[in-house]
């Protein structure tokens, strides 16, 4: 070799070490300025968790913007003034890969982080404020993660306070109403005494958690997680009492838990799976004695489906896994999506099996149905995530009764016993995500489209204990509920909030009005 292609050689060895030196560090760099808020293993702290599956909804442009100029309202500062873009720009990729190894959350970890004030036990049994208890709204608060309590007679909030980042799913009551539980994306549960306005007790029950159910008894709270593929059921001041694999009975394949929810008359929580063809009953009856097998044999599950009864897993094979689901009026059926679409399955939960097939276009958003009585007979009627439509369903026979059309596909459907009126939002349309549909339940017919807020997205509505004022959220960070009286369809006023996210009527929810989630 020439003396001169040596020298080219090592020129070319030089800048290729200096470009490789330059190459932004991204784990160095999330070390030094991310880690303490977010964790060495970015599974969250002060800030939130920054994992792939935390971030599905955050797109990589929302999240680079974040990291350059920070979250108002939060404590995450700008890093603009800190960092070269391409330093900006690694720690954006980085963020999105996953941890490696993967991260773990076992029951020792969910103990440690559990707090709990001692105190709350010398806490007065009765409301520390004057309003009717029964009447009471929590309001989830998304653009600064806030909670308020608004007096449901007087329309005026009464007490405001921080929760965890990002809370998802319909926060949970005790049975007599004085405490209620919020899940956090995160996998944090947060238990709040809304007579001392105060927090009881926290617990990290995930890594990423989809929703709570609290047992018609108060006596549980039973946590569905994507991350890790478990179920944590958990005692009424959110001591750990076991946790459960989400896996098949052989353990050769875990699923994400789609969702949980509390089958009050059957004493029993109800768990889809994303990932597995089983739907999950968990009796949490004291007295529940081993229900006899037999009546459904799958060849995957062999002889022995379950050891049912107390806090046991008893397994309802299906042909494919369900997503979202719903209960009829006596906790019979469960009807579920597939994120597919296409059609639902109706599931007897007592028989164990798929008893009819609902055809319904689109992505029915089931979770947000409501039921009511229609010529005779019961309906179900379900919004719909990627077509403007409600999807309207005769439950005795389970066929498919109407198709209402809305201005675009909406996540939200409501009402209550006593208004002839059903509201849809159209939260997904980007044309039309600024109206209302307000449809009569007795002709099934469009009534009118309300329009708040021109170009502002509205959705998800909650009515008073008697029904007579429907609750709107105008879903923005300069936000407000706006108030609507139910019979005129007139607005009343406007009360100032930061992105509500949804409202819960503690008298609705623990009586479980047809017209609102359960
Ligand atoms: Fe939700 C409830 C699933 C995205 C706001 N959502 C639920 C429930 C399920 C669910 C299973 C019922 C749990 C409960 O109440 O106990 N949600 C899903 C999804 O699969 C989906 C489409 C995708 C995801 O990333 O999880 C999804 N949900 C959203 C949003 O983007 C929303 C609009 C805003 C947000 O903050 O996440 C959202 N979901 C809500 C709300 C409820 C909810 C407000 C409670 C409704 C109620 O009135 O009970």
């Amino acid at each position: 070799m020439k003396w001169r292609e040596v020298w080219i050689l090592w020129m070319l060895g030089l800048t290729a070490a200096a470009a490789h030196a330059q190459q932004p560090d991204a784990p160095t760099l999330f070390a030094t300025h991310c880690a303490a808020c977010h964790g060495a293993q970015r599974l969250g702290g002060m800030g939130p968790a920054l994992l792939p599956q935390s971030l599905e909804r955050l797109r990589a442009p929302e999240a680079l913007k974040v990291i350059r100029e920070g979250r108002p309202a939060s404590q995450m500062p700008g890093f603009a003034d800190k960092l070269a873009p391409e330093q900006i720009a690694a720690l954006g990729a980085w963020i999105y890969t996953p941890v490696v190894p993967a991260p773990r959350w076992s029951d020792d970890d969910i103990r440690a982080s559990r707090t709990f004030d001692a105190a709350s036990r010398t806490w007065p049994a009765k409301p520390q404020w004057a309003a009717d208890p029964m009447n009471l709204f929590v309001v989830v608060e998304g653009g600064d993660h806030h909670v308020s309590l608004v007096d449901g007679d007087k329309l005026a909030v009464i007490h405001r306070f921080p929760s965890r980042f990002a809370l998802h799913g319909g926060p949970k009551f005790s049975p007599e109403g004085r405490y209620v539980y919020f899940g956090s994306r995160d996998g944090w549960i947060t238990k709040y005494d809304l007579w001392n306005l105060r927090v009881v007790a926290e617990v990290r029950a995930g890594l990423n958690m989809r929703n709570v159910a609290v047992s018609a008894d108060g006596r549980h709270v039973m946590a569905a997680n994507y991350l890790p593929h478990s179920l944590a059921l958990f005692d009424a001041d959110l001591d750990l009492v076991r946790s459960y694999a989400a896996a098949t009975l052989d353990g050769k394949q875990s699923s994400r838990v789609s969702a949980v929810y509390d089958a009050a008359p059957r004493n029993s929580f109800v768990v889809a799976l994303k990932d597995i063809p089983e739907l999950w009953e968990i009796s949490y009856d004291p007295r529940a004695e081993p229900i006899h097998d037999g009546l459904v044999h799958d060849h995957r599950l062999g002889e022995g489906i379950a050891k049912p009864g107390y806090l046991n897993v008893r397994r309802t094979p299906l042909d494919e896994p369900l997503d979202d689901f719903f209960f009829d009026g006596p906790y019979r059926h469960a009807i579920g999506t597939s994120r597919a679409g296409g059609e639902a399955q109706v599931v007897n939960l007592d028989i164990r099996r798929r008893v009819a097939t609902v055809p319904l276009a689109g992505m029915p958003h089931l979770g947000s149905g409501i039921t009511f009585a229609w010529n005779g007979t019961r309906v179900l009627a379900t919004p719909n995530l990627k077509d403007g439509v409600v999807s309207v369903i005769d439950m005795n026979g389970w066929k498919p009764v109407k198709q209402v059309a809305t201005p675009g596909p909406g996540f939200f459907m409501r009402s209550h016993e006593n208004t002839p009126y059903a509201w849809i939002d159209s939260m997904m349309s980007p044309t039309a995500r600024d109206t209302l549909l307000v449809i009569d339940k007795r002709t099934l017919e469009p009534v009118r489209t309300l329009r708040p807020a021109p170009g502002r997205t509205v959705a998800h509505v909650e009515f008073t204990r008697d029904g007579r004022h429907a609750l709107v959220s105008l879903w923005e960070n300069d936000g407000a509920l706006i108030v609507y009286d139910a019979a005129t369809l007139e607005e009343v006023k406007r009360i100032p909030m930061s992105k509500p996210v949804g409202k819960y009527n503690l008298g609705n929810k623990l009586a479980r009005s047809e017209g609102t989630s359960h």
